[in-house]
């Protein structure tokens, strides 16, 4: 992944000549998976979340077809209110920047764009996955494939539960994306803390997620995302039975509506908000931002390792 013309924010371009700590932020979760007007606060919360811990935020995203490392706070508020803002994929960066559009990357294509800035670490809430009905409609989210090519760390609580957990799990097992539960032996289930899913690995603080960092890096082979799986505590997740109706009723919505394509996720989790009168909306945005600290936290870490190893 190169050859992106990309735009630095000041601050991100400092804190990389530095090789200081920086977190890579995406935005699609704030156009597109956060209701309005909340999502602007939130981003904004995400951004102080990850400085708060000691890092830079790196908010991406495409300003009129440029790609920004490092939004500013206008060009934040313009992904977030205007209208017309295209969620972008990988495969959306090319014709979006050759047409001057606006547009929020998804997991996929902010790990690219983050991983060619040089950026190690990622937050967000939930990722991408395989879908429920995908043995028929082949729907999988970009996020699994370019997590397989993309050296990057991203911290999320699982993938959105919404989705097939056990075949998304399966893919990353055969796209070799190494997955590591933090405090836990079991993967997340986003709005709830377990998803019923067993993990092979857990780390327990963010020195040890940067010892793993760091023992891949010396593996020339591994190529490869980590995903670091950070659940909700139990007492902070949706209750699970709201969260069981929901989905079923969100899933039935879906298919009356004929949605498909990039519109399911943004369809299901507005269904959510909705549906709880705002309860998932909270949880959400716990997720995301326990998950931004702990990005910083690792990225602080990982920088401090560096900073000894080159002394
Ligand atoms: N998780 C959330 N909210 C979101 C998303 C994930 O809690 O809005 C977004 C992310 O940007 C993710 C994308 O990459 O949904 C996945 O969309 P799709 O399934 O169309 O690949
Ligand atoms: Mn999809």
């Amino acid at each position: 992944m190169t050859d992106f013309h990309l735009r630095y924010g000041t601050e991100v371009a400092q804190a990389l000549r530095e090789q200081g700590p920086v977190v890579a932020l995406e935005s699609t979760i704030v156009s597109h998976g956060l209701p309005r007007p909340d999502n602007l606060r939130v981003a904004r919360q995400i951004e102080q979340a990850v400085r708060d811990a000691g890092a830079v935020p790196a908010t991406i995203g495409m300003i009129a077809g440029e790609l920004v490392v490092g939004l500013d706070d206008t060009e934040l508020t313009r992904l977030a209110t205007a209208d017309g803002v295209t969620k972008l994929s990988v495969r959306d960066l090319a014709p979006a920047a050759a047409t001057g559009a606006d547009g929020a990357t998804t997991v996929a294509a902010t790990s690219a764009v983050a991983a060619t800035a040089g950026i190690g670490l990622f937050a967000t809430g939930g990722l991408g996955g395989v879908h429920r009905e995908a043995a028929q409609t082949f729907d999988e989210s970009a996020d699994l494939v370019t997590l397989a090519r993309t050296p990057i760390a991203v911290v999320c609580a699982g993938v959105k539960s919404i989705l097939d957990v056990g075949a998304t799990l399966e893919r990353l097992e055969t796209l070799g994306v190494s997955v590591v539960g933090y405090r836990s032996r079991r993967f997340p289930g986003f709005f709830v803390t377990d998803s019923g899913f067993d993990l092979d690995w857990s780390v327990d603080s963010p020195e040890r997620v940067a010892d793993v960092l760091a023992a891949r890096g010396q593996h020339r082979a591994h190529h490869g995302g980590l995903i670091v799986a950070n659940p909700l505590p139990t007492d902070e997740q949706l209750d699970p039975d709201l969260h069981d109706r929901t989905l079923t009723e969100g899933l039935a919505l879906l298919e009356r509506d004929g949605v498909t394509g990039k519109a399911v996720t943004p369809y299901l989790l507005s269904h959510f908000h909705s549906a709880t009168q705002g309860a998932s909306l909270a949880v959400n945005v716990r997720i995301i931002l326990r998950n931004a600290d702990l990005a910083a936290r690792i990225a602080v870490a990982a920088a401090r390792r560096h900073a000894v190893a080159s002394t």
